[in-house]
């Protein structure tokens, strides 16, 4: 479970990085998941992970509750428990 996590977590910051390249300003989860919202309902879809490799792979471990969206505090969760 730890092991997972620290995947998780060390695919997300490859994930954030390669998403910062694009922007000025330091990462934060908000943003992240800002621009992953891409028709900003305040979820993140499997249609709109998919168009991301890496949070593609990861949704299934993202989506704690399994309805198929990942929630903010979902998104949140994994970038915090550190
Ligand atoms: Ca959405």
């Amino acid at each position: 479970m730890l092991n997972t996590k620290r995947n998780i977590l060390l695919s997300l910051s490859a994930f954030a990085f390669t998403l910062a390249l694009t922007s000025t300003s330091a990462f934060s989860s908000e943003d992240l998941f800002k621009k992953l919202d891409t028709n900003t309902d305040g979820m993140i879809s499997k249609a709109e992970a998919e168009a991301h490799q890496v949070l593609n792979e990861l949704f299934d471990s993202l989506d704690l509750d399994g309805d198929g969206f990942i929630s903010p505090s979902e998104f949140t969760t994994a970038n915090l428990d550190k």
